[in-house]
């Protein structure tokens, strides 16, 4: 008998999932990220994360990303992996005091370690990375520890051979418990980096937002076998460069805004059409300083989107004190 034709479908897919509903064990998945109140990791299971980012909404779903093949994996010198043919999911779970409370430090260590391992992997395109640490705005040496951060994340990507256009999407956001955790999505071959018209690309930011810029593109584009993916970076009302508006409502406008711009900016149907807008999106994940401000985010998105996508509120800090909300997406 011949096989059915199959309809090509990109190597994984990322959905947000009830927890009930997640196995303990499932061969064709790469990852499965859990939200709550502490960081965990453990190497014999490394397809499982738990992020200190406390979910604002009842019933807190699991993101699950899932392989269309079977996905093997392990742990070899504190990164812990997965991966398929095609894709590899990776992290590094970082206990800081190693590093005496210099993050610049414990953040050029991790990248240097991170971007050493998806090379020699065999998957040299980073796509898109999550950065999450504790003490966010705290100071030392004279920077926040996100320009620490910054910092050191630039001095280890600067000793590879990476242009501006390279840099992956990514998202960066305080926690409120220890550990520096970093995941990352790779591949074999190079998505499109994305900027946005709207905003000063990140990586040319003026020096009064630190020493180092923020190394990431807007988004990633990657056309994979059976259709785009569009990831999007932690996306903030920031216009030029500059933060816009200081209360949650109207900085939710503006993000909107920027996401609509972005899309836009890939130049491609369908995600360029005019028309074409947030609600296109199939994954939303809000971050929002203050919890109080979960029900105006939440309302803002049902206002503006018409359907919301699936859509995860997530407590976190947004790198810049007057950023009250920061949100992520995916179109796939
Ligand atoms: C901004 O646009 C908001 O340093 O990796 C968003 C996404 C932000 C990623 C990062 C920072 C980062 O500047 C902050």
């Amino acid at each position: 008998m011949e096989p059915m034709p199959q309809t090509p479908s990109p190597p994984l897919s990322i959905r947000l999932e009830d927890p009930q509903r997640v196995p303990e064990h499932d061969p064709y998945r790469l990852a499965r990220i859990r939200f709550g109140a502490a960081n965990r990791s453990d190497p014999t299971c490394p397809d499982t994360l738990d992020l200190a980012l406390p979910p604002l909404a009842p019933n807190a779903p699991v993101e699950v990303w899932r392989a269309t093949e079977p996905v093997h994996g392990g742990f070899r010198d504190g990164v812990g992996y997965t991966c398929t043919q095609q894709v590899l999911f990776g992290w590094m779970h970082l206990d800081e005091d190693r590093f005496g409370d210099d993050l610049a430090a414990a953040a050029e260590h991790a990248y240097a370690r991170l971007l050493a391992f998806h090379r020699e992997m065999g998957f040299p395109a980073l796509l898109r990375v999550w950065n999450y640490f504790p003490r966010l705005h705290e100071r030392h040496h004279g920077l926040d520890r996100y320009q620490n951060f910054c910092l050191g994340r630039h001095r280890a990507l600067e000793r590879i051979p990476l242009e501006e256009g390279d840099l992956p999407a990514a998202t960066a956001i305080g926690t409120r418990a220890p550990g520096v955790l970093i995941y990352f999505l790779a591949g074999r071959e190079p998505g499109r980096q994305i900027e946005n018209p709207r905003q000063v690309s990140a990586f040319h930011y003026p020096a009064r937002y630190g020493p180092r810029s923020p190394s990431f593109s807007r988004a990633t584009l990657r056309h994979w076998s059976g259709g785009p993916h569009l990831y999007i970076s932690g996306t903030a009302s920031i216009v030029g460069h500059e933060t816009c508006h200081d209360e949650v409502s109207a900085q939710l406008r503006e993000i909107l805004a920027n996401l609509k711009a972005v899309m836009r900016a890939t130049g491609e149907p369908p995600l360029a059409a005019p028309e074409a807008g947030p609600e296109r999106l199939s994954l939303l994940k809000a971050y929002v300083r203050h919890a109080a401000d979960a029900q105006w985010v939440q309302a803002g998105l049902e206002a503006a989107l018409d359907p919301v996508p699936p859509l995860l509120l997530l407590r976190g800090d947004v790198c810049r004190e007057d950023l009250l909300v920061e949100i992520e997406g995916l179109y796939a």
